[in-house]
Order: structure tokens, then sequence, then C-alpha cells
């Protein structure tokens, strides 16, 4: 008989768990409370980043091993997945040199340039005096990438239920039974996937089994597209992903890329309001649009930073940005994306495949810590 498993959630995480499962031989269903491709959540819009560049080996080696998986899903799907642009990281020295380590360490291809090289090389940008540039790095094209997820995990046997909200999930030892406006699904093993909702739907019955989910604070953040100044080279090479980590504190780190059709996405990396996911207009705030605004024009020079077009989506963070990868009896539970979870998806759905089919343990970083019985509480072994 082959293992069954529920997935909760058809973002990149949900939709990359399904797919794992099902061409593992399990019996996936997948459940979406929205529209398939539904823009409330974190997985929306045409782009994001893909890079190595991490100072940490654990992040390094989940992007190794996300791009065999992107080019693995291109290929399968027919569809180009993954844009070749290579990635710039510039600023802090000390945040960067640590980058740099980690690379060198993975044996991951980077090259330090200085502000004035980079400018001659990418005019549209402005630098700090201290660039380093990953050409493994590049350009998700998001939409594209959870539509080719959802895609594959059906043709590998995976049923895929949208606009079908989970309202109770109810595990025992070894099967889990979610309950939907449908009605009740039982399964060998339920991964909630659910992103920014996650918390809600698990959390309190992961704290009944003594191991609680860390913080995550749910945030809307507000990114924005800006066109081109008129003239401005639109190909690969003229547009690094970029990652701006400035020595001036009273700055957030920024980040931005080229959406083809759409201008430059710029945003400030985890700084929006925390907001309740289910309780939000998703209105434009001014005032902040007018900070980035004031952001583009000084660093982003290629672009009209007077025409944004702003976005709303949700990070959902936890205290040192690490992601939540974990199971417990029968429920995988994956959280605390933290803004910078996208360009893992296939990895992340193979670890959390793994968890669920044979209880393999992530690496540290990412497990839940449960309570020990006589001292606070302690890593899982
Ligand atoms: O995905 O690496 C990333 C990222 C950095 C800032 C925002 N997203």
């Amino acid at each position: 008989m082959p293992t069954t498993a529920i997935v909760i959630g058809a973002g990149v995480v949900g939709a990359a768990a399904a797919w794992s499962l099902a061409r593992q031989g399990a019996e996936v269903l997948l459940l979406e409370a929205f529209e398939r491709g539904h823009d409330r959540g974190s997985s929306h819009g045409a782009t994001r980043i893909f890079r190595h560049g991490y100072a940490e080996a654990d992040y390094v080696e989940l992007s190794v091993a996300a791009l065999a998986g992107w080019r693995e899903l291109e290929r399968r799907s027919g569809r180009r997945l993954l844009d070749a642009t290579g990635a710039v990281d510039h600023g802090d020295l000390g945040v960067l040199r640590a980058i740099a380590e980690a690379q060198e360490a993975a044996g991951l291809a980077y090259e330090w340039l200085t502000a004035a090289e980079a400018t001659s090389r990418w005019p549209g940008l402005r630098f700090e005096d201290h660039v380093l540039f990953s050409p493994g790095g590049g350009r998700l094209r998001a939409d594209h990438a959870v539509d080719a997820l959802l895609d594959q995990a059906q043709a590998a046997g995976a049923e895929l239920r949208f606009e079908t909200r989970v309202t109770s999930i109810a595990p025992t030892d070894d099967a889990v039974t979610v309950t939907t406006a449908d009605g009740e699904h039982t399964a060998d093993r339920l991964v909630v996937a659910a992103g920014s909702w996650t918390p809600a739907l698990i959390g309190p019955w992961l704290a009944a089994h003594g191991a609680a989910l860390p913080t995550v604070a749910v945030t809307e953040e507000q990114p924005a597209h800006f066109p081109l100044v008129p003239g401005e080279p639109d190909g690969e090479a003229a547009w690094p992903s970029f990652v701006h980590h400035p020595t001036d504190d009273s700055l957030p780190s920024a980040y931005g890329l080229l959406t083809p059709g759409e201008g430059v996405k710029v945003g400030f990396h985890g700084v929006g309001p925390v907001v309740d996911p289910n309780d939000r207009d998703r209105a434009i705030d001014v005032a902040r649009l007018h900070r980035l605004q004031e952001y583009v024009a000084r660093w982003v020079p290629g672009v009209d930073s007077t025409s944004p077009e702003g976005i709303s989506c949700l990070y959902d963070n936890t205290e040192q940005e690490d992601f939540v990868l974990d199971r417990v009896g029968p429920v995988v539970v994956a959280t605390g994306f933290s803004g910078h979870g996208f360009k893992f998806g296939p990895a992340v759905g193979d670890v959390l495949a793994r968890l669920a089919l044979h209880d393999e343990k992530a690496p540290p970083r990412f497990r839940l810590t449960v309570a020990s019985p006589d001292a606070g509480t302690e890593a899982p072994a």
C-alpha cells in the first residue's frame, strides 16, 4: 500500500512537497484555501531572486540542491524557469566576506569588484564600494515555477483541490484527519505548508505535543516595480539580481531584480507591519512607498523612481530568518520562510517529503525545539 499524504498549501513549498511526495510513490491530496495561483500569500508575482549568497553552509547546500531541482523541473515541464542573470551583493564588507567564504567552501564561483567596476558593468545600479558577484545566481520566473510544480505533481498522480479551506486538523499517533467544507480526509501523513497560515493551523497542536513553533511574525511587505528609464537596456546581462547590505544603519537591507515587461522590482527586506493574514486590505501605504522611492532614486538610477507600482505580499518571519522544517508524529511542518524561501522550492519540497516518508531529519538549524521534561527545551535528536 502506498503511503497517503495530505499537503496543505499550493504555494511554492506545498506544490514542491506534493511533487516530491507523488514522484516517490505517495498517494497525495493537495488542499489550497484559495484559487490556483492566488495573490494573497508569499508565492505570487512574476519573479524571485535565485542566489547562493548565504553565509551559512546549510542554506548554500540547499540552494545548490534547489538549482538542480529547478533545472530538472525545466526539463520535465519544457518551460524556462530560471534566467542566468547572476546575482550581486554589495555593502557591508563583513557580510560579503562571510558569503564569499561560504561560496568558496561549496566550490561556487564568485568575483570581487569595486563600485566603479560594478557600475560600468551594470549602469542601472549604484553600489557601495564592496561588490560580490555570483555568476550562479539569477532570476526565477515565479508564477510559472509554481504552475509547473503543480502540473508535475498532478502528472505524478497528486490530486489538487483549490478553494478548499481546512477548518480543522486532528492527528493521531500514525494518521491525520483533516476537515474541509467538502468533508473529512484521512491520510498517513500531513504536510502543513500553508505559509503565513501555518502557525495558526498547527501551532496549538504542536505546542500541546511538546514541540512549540518559534514565534512566527506575519508581516505585510511592500516592494514595487519601477519602469526602466528610456534607453536603459533590459537584457539579462544588464540586470543581475541584487541584495544591498547597507553600511548606513538607517537603511534596511534592500533587494531587487528585473521583471521582464514590468520593470525593476525593488523592496526593503522584512520591514513591514505585523498583520493578520485573514484580515488585511492589501492597500499600498503611501509613506512606505515614498521611502522606497527615495532609496531607488539614490541606488537604482536605471529606473524612474517617480512611477512605482506597489505590490503587497506576506512574509512569515522567524527571529533569525531560519526556516522550520520538521516532523512531529505524522505531521510535517514548514514555515518561517522569512521572505527568502522561494528560491529553495524544489529542495525544500524534497526535505519535507523525506521527513514525511522516511522521518529523515533536516539539519538542526531547521528543527523544532521540544520541551524537555526536566530542563527547559532542547533540540530533538
Ligand atoms: O530571496 O534572497 C532572497 C531575498 C533577499 C531579500 C529578499 N529576498
